[in-house]
């Protein structure tokens, strides 16, 4: 007997089965895929590490061509003015700033054989002139992020105790910071003494970075020491930054700390000015400060503004608004990150897949591209092993889940081992026109670069956390005691709640729209940190001032002769 229910039922049923094993099978490749690139980063990681540990330990950072060392710290900031006396030893930079990606890597033996090496052995006390921008995000961030780590009972990081050994040496270096603060505008001196503190005919120039990416690191001091001091003088110095913006809230990127004039009036969002950006938005992530938030979104509307030219962004005069160079730089490409931050993911994937082409173009990110000549900079062809475009892959995976990022990732992973890895560590490209390399392993290959790839693969310490990674990759975590908006009952998932009055806005540092929602009435519903509503519901306008800024383009709308927002103009 033909019963086409029966055969009806049994064909549907052989399709639920041949999809359901369809659709595990094309889970598994990329669930494998993940674990196998996850390998392959840890074991980047160990044989940059361990070359460091073989032939430049205790010293800053390894030289991985001729196997030998550079204490680098004193140098860095592009300034070599002294010479470090003989009996320098080094800060073991590479090995501080190594701490929290042993953590995330899961090896808690190493990493509490580092903290104990560094509670005996480290000392600030040196005769070196160092960059204070630089110490801070690589030696005291460095520092506050694994004592945070190794005094989180939950993470079981200690077989013995931990005696808070850490947090002292961040509180001793925290303290030879502060010289560097006494000038007249507040603004700290680019370079200080670690013992001697600021030396005589000391340079007054520094940088919008060097001013303002010094809250976080010096504001979580504060917090675990209970000393507000370090705090208070990261706070005025940005205070001072932020008087200093013009009137189209741009702001330069260099400056003089004795007269707080600006030097350089030409800024973009890249060298001297990027993490100025970051850190107004993670310090709102981090300390939950109303302030910190309006801050960072005028002042990345402005940048949306003035610097974007469709996916790119060229650089201004502060002035003007009248662009300057027509540049992309390597360090840009943190941007797309931050956007995600903010839930900008359309305006961050579209950049990224930019400097994703020019990644691919070049083998590496080249350090200056002249978007003007479509041409490489004459002398700023190489490539540090800078962690930027796998940062913003990272935080875009975790944002949108697309496996595109992790094939991005898997391409980055296969260009640093085909150019950069030699049997001594992974060497810096000079020039990526001919993939010479240069003798110098950056230390932020270790803190960044290799961990933004891992996590990218293995996202599990972020599970169940919120932590905002500092400028230098260095994990912090949301905690409701640091945050002025936070519950007291504050349960740190990827996903929190800020309740505030009668409306709750999602707050998270890892996820999406962190801040959006916070400036506006309940109920509007919130594409992008550009979005500012227009004066009236229903659109309606008498002049350009009753209109917002669009949040896809974020262009500010214009009011039309019929009376009504919209983007009438395209420029
Ligand atoms: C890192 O030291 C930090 O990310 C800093 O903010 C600028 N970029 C370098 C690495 O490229």
């Amino acid at each position: 007997m033909f019963r086409p229910r029966y055969y009806l039922t049994c064909f549907l049923l052989f399709l639920l089965v041949l999809s359901v094993l369809s659709i595990s099978q094309s889970q598994s490749p990329s669930a494998a895929k993940k674990k196998r690139m996850r390998d392959k980063v840890r074991n980047m990681f160990y044989h940059a590490y361990d070359n460091y540990m073989m032939y430049a330990f205790p010293h800053d950072e390894l030289k991985p061509l001729t196997k030998t060392f550079t204490n680098s710290l004193s140098e860095l900031g592009n300034l070599k003015l002294e010479h470090l006396p003989q009996d320098y030893n080094g800060s073991a930079l590479t090995l501080i700033e190594s701490l929290s990606s042993l953590v995330i890597m899961g090896n808690n033996t190493e990493f509490e054989r580092a903290v104990l090496w560094l509670s005996e052995n480290l000392t600030f006390d040196v005769d070196a002139r160092i960059n204070l921008f630089e110490c801070n995000i690589r030696v005291l961030g460095g520092l506050v992020s694994a004592h945070l780590l190794a005094s989180d009972s939950s993470k079981k990081l200690f077989q013995g105790a931990y005696e808070n050994q850490l947090l002292l040496l961040a509180e001793d270096l925290g303290k030879r910071f502060l010289p560097a603060f006494n000038t007249p505008t507040g603004l700290p001196y680019a370079w200080i003494n670690l013992k001697y503190g600021v030396m005589e005919n000391e340079t007054t120039e520094t940088s919008t970075s060097g001013c303002g990416s010094l809250i976080l690191e010096m504001g979580a001091l504060s917090k675990m020491t209970g000393d507000p001091i370090y705090e208070s003088v990261a706070l005025r110095a940005l205070r001072k930054l932020w008087s200093m913006q013009s009137s189209l809230k741009l702001f330069g990127t260099t400056l003089d700390v004795a007269t707080g004039q600006w030097i350089e009036y030409s800024s973009g969002i890249g060298a001297g000015v990027d993490s100025f950006y970051e850190y107004l938005l993670k310090a709102h992530i981090l300390f939950g400060k109303e302030d910190f938030w309006k801050m960072f979104h005028s002042a990345y509307v402005a940048v949306q503004k003035y610097f974007r030219h469709g996916p790119w962004y060229h650089e201004a005069d502060m002035r003007t608004g009248r662009a300057t160079y027509w540049q992309l730089t390597s360090l840009q490409a943190f941007w797309p990150g931050l956007q995600v931050l903010v839930g900008d993911v359309i305006a961050a994937n579209s950049s990224h897949r930019e400097f994703f082409h020019v990644w691919k173009r070049f083998g590496v990110l080249p350090e200056r591209y002249l978007l003007d000549h479509q041409m490489l900079h004459p002398t700023e062809k190489y490539y540090p092993l800078r962690p930027e475009l796998a940062e913003s892959t990272f935080y875009l995976y975790q944002a949108t889940k697309d496996p595109w990022y992790i094939e991005v990732g898997e391409s980055i992973v296969n260009s640093l081992n085909l150019y950069t890895k030699v049997e001594g560590g992974f060497a810096s490209v000079k020039d990526v026109t001919t993939m010479q390399l240069e003798d110098h392993q950056h230390s932020f290959f270790l803190a960044e670069t290799c961990k933004y790839l891992y996590l990218l693969f293995d996202d599990s310490f972020v599970h169940e956390n919120n932590y905002v990674f500092t400028t230098e990759g260095h994990p912090l975590p949301v905690l409701s005691t640091w945050h002025e908006e936070l519950p007291v009952a504050y349960i740190p998932t990827n996903w929190t709640f800020v309740k505030r009055r009668s409306t709750v806005n999602r707050i998270s540092a890892m996820s999406l729209q962190v801040c959006p929602a916070m400036n506006l009435k309940s109920g509007q519903h919130i594409e992008s940190a550009c979005h500012i509503p227009d004066a009236r519901g229903d659109y309606r306008c008498l002049t350009d001032e009753d209109c917002g800024v669009d949040a896809t383009t974020c262009r500010r709308r214009s009011c039309s002769m019929a009376g009504y927002c919209g983007l009438w103009l395209i420029i």
